[in-house]
């Protein structure tokens, strides 16, 4: 099975992002970054597809996930079909 691609919509000062990305870090998963102040076109497509600008943000082959919480438990019941960093 192919793994999801997972992309994380975030910015360094945010404590829910960095909740996430420890646990992403813990487990190796293979994410890419997307900061959202880095390049305003990115926060841009967080609200044209989401609504709003609320990060952490993960999409998984597309589809967005908003809650941190919810991200993590998402991550850690996935993580033998998630690609890891090597
Ligand atoms: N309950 C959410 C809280 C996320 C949150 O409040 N994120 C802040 C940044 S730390 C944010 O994006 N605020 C801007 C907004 O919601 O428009 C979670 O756990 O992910």
């Amino acid at each position: 099975m192919r793994a999801p691609l997972l992309e994380l919509y975030y910015f360094d000062a945010c404590p829910y992002c960095q909740r996430v990305i420890n646990v992403i870090h813990k487990h190796k998963i293979k994410v890419t970054y997307i900061d959202i102040y880095e390049d305003l076109n990115h926060m841009q497509k967080l609200m044209m597809i989401t609504g709003k600008k609320t990060v952490p943000c993960l999409f998984i082959d597309g589809d967005p996930m908003h809650e941190s919480l919810d991200i993590i438990n998402w991550l850690e019941a996935n993580l033998n079909i998630l690609a890891k960093e090597v």
